[in-house]
């Protein structure tokens, strides 16, 4: 064997020209599985799997990362990654992240969740796994709901937001106002990197990849706890069509759930190793 021999991908040989535009425009990420989805019409769990899936690609990680998937929708997100993956208990991912990055330091650690697991019954792993400025970069897809058991009330629930479990709309004497977790979590001092993006538009989706590049790159230097926050949409549950969840993101959930970097910086208790 000859030693540091690179492997050359066989579809890297393919002339571009021979490549049709779709092919040339919008390519699969190597990181993305080539299956058929099981999301419904609309839902946008996919279009968060392929910006992680190219940023993996991008950084050349694909080999040294591990996804923690959740329960919910996303359950079956190691289905659609080209990288080892683990599953934890419902909401127990920044748990298992932990471990895995504690063990194996050289390993890139995600976890990909959402609002129901990582805001109501993982609220309490996610806040101390940022108060311990772990090193790890969590991907938070908050749809304002449990889309996966029928679209009951989640913490993200908006005020006067009908679901299945608060028919009426949330009501704020009752249930409260929604929790803010990137707001929440910036303020902890372990915290590198927390932004707020949405998947409402091309223009979005591009800024919300960028900051998801920068949570993993985060991550590869050493500098502690990231989080990607992505208001998402779950048509199905919503009662809503594709077009028009979309356009509720931006009119309803933007003005709750402001969008934009709400810590971007390296903090004084974190590095954990590379
Ligand atoms: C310990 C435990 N409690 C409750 C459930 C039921 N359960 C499955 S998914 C889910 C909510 C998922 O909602 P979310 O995290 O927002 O993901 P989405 O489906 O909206 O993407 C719940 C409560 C479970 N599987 N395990
Ligand atoms: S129920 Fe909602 S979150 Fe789940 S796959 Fe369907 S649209 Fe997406
Ligand atoms: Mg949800």
């Amino acid at each position: 064997m000859i030693a540091n021999t690179v492997e050359v991908d066989p579809s890297d040989r393919v002339d571009p020209l021979d490549r049709t535009v779709e092919e040339l425009v919008a390519q699969r990420p190597k990181t993305l599985s080539e299956i058929d989805t099981h999301y419904c019409p609309g839902c946008m769990h996919g279009v968060a799997h392929r910006l992680v899936a190219e940023v993996i690609d991008e950084l050349n990680i694909r080999e040294r990362t591990i996804g923690v998937a959740p329960v919910g929708c996303s359950v079956f997100a190691y289905n659609y990654f080209e990288c080892d993956f683990a599953v934890a208990a419902h909401g127990r991912a920044p748990a298992m992240a932990t471990g895995l990055k504690r063990v194996m330091p050289d390993k890139v650690i995600f976890t990909y969740q959402g609002d129901g697991d990582l805001a109501s019954i993982g609220s309490a792993e996610i806040l101390h796994a940022a108060a311990r400025g772990e090193n790890i970069t969590v991907v938070f897809v908050n749809n304002a709901v449990y889309g996966m058991t029928g679209g009951q009330m989640a913490p993200t629930t908006l005020v006067g937001m009908k679901t299945t479990s608060s028919p009426y709309g949330r009501d704020l004497k009752m249930s409260g106002a929604p929790l803010k977790m990137s707001e929440l979590i910036a303020q902890i001092d372990g915290v590198a990197f927390v932004s707020r993006r949405s998947l409402h538009s091309p223009a979005e989706i591009r800024k919300a990849k960028k900051a998801i590049r920068r949570a993993f790159e985060m991550q590869l230097n050493g500098q502690g706890f990231s989080m990607v926050e992505l208001l998402s949409s779950c048509p199905t549950n919503w009662d809503m069509k594709p077009v028009e969840a979309l356009r509720w993101i931006e009119t309803r959930m933007v003005p709750v759930f402001p969008l934009g970097d709400f810590k971007n910086s390296v903090p004084k208790n974190s590095v954990r190793g590379v």
